[in-house]
């Protein structure tokens, strides 16, 4: 059976959970309200326009469809700001080594994000061309823990969905790719992600000799 392996982005290949934390903090600031470090990490993995729902319940504060619209584009805009010299430095360590070697065997790959900046971030840190597919959050309808995005990679990749190995830092992505029958790997702390087939701190954790057996069973 063909395998078929899909990434996450932000804390998997790159981290920009940072940069959204300062983007989301300088709104809460001009808001009137403190937004901290612990409270960044319910936005992991969560679509853009959710995080601000959930901005606005920390802070209390009510918004006009108006208002929230506006907040949207300004927290993106700085976003954009704080991402745009991001370089091949921001990798997570050990990344290029997998996917180097799913490269060499043919191993098809796919990026599924939340992110709506997903390709130009895959661009600015040259890893764009090891993808076969992106799926991000200007494709699907239904934010993780819904399995949208995983199950349209593994469409778009021409695998079946059972045959397709996740790697995940959130826990409604680790969500979406256990509702999805798919392999469910845990990258971050296995406490937090503990649903996960399998848990790794991060790439260096993880041997070839871990993905030979991945794409061989
Ligand atoms: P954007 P991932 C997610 O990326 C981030 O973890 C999450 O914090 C962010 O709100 C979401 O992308 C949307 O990002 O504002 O760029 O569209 O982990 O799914 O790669
Ligand atoms: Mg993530």
């Amino acid at each position: 059976m063909k395998k078929g392996f899909i990434f996450d982005l932000d804390g998997v290949i790159v981290d920009t959970a940072k940069y959204h934390y300062l983007a989301w903090k300088k709104l809460a600031n001009e808001l009137g309200f403190e937004f901290t470090k612990e409270q960044n990490e319910l936005f992991k993995g969560v679509s853009r326009k959710r995080c601000l729902e959930i901005l606005l319940d920390i802070g209390k504060r009510e918004a006009t469809k108006k208002e929230f619209d506006t907040w949207m584009i300004s927290k993106n805009e700085d976003y954009l700001k704080y991402i745009e010299n991001m370089d091949e430095s921001e990798i997570l360590p050990d990344v290029p080594k997998i996917l180097e070697y799913l490269k060499e065997n043919n191993i098809p790959i796919a990026l599924g994000s939340a992110s709506k900046n997903a390709q130009p971030i895959l661009e600015k840190v040259g890893l764009l061309s090891y993808f076969d597919t992106i799926v991000d959050g200007n494709n699907v309808t239904k934010a993780k823990p819904d399995s949208e995005v995983f199950l349209l990679a593994a469409k778009q990749l021409g695998v079946n969905s059972n045959d397709c190995v996740v790697f995940e830092d959130a826990v409604a992505g680790v969500e979406a790719a256990n509702a999805a029958n798919m392999i469910s790997i845990g990258i971050g702390d296995e406490n937090v992600l503990s649903e996960a087939q399998f848990n790794f701190a991060d790439f260096t954790e993880i041997s070839i000799d871990f993905i030979k057996d991945l794409i061989e069973n």
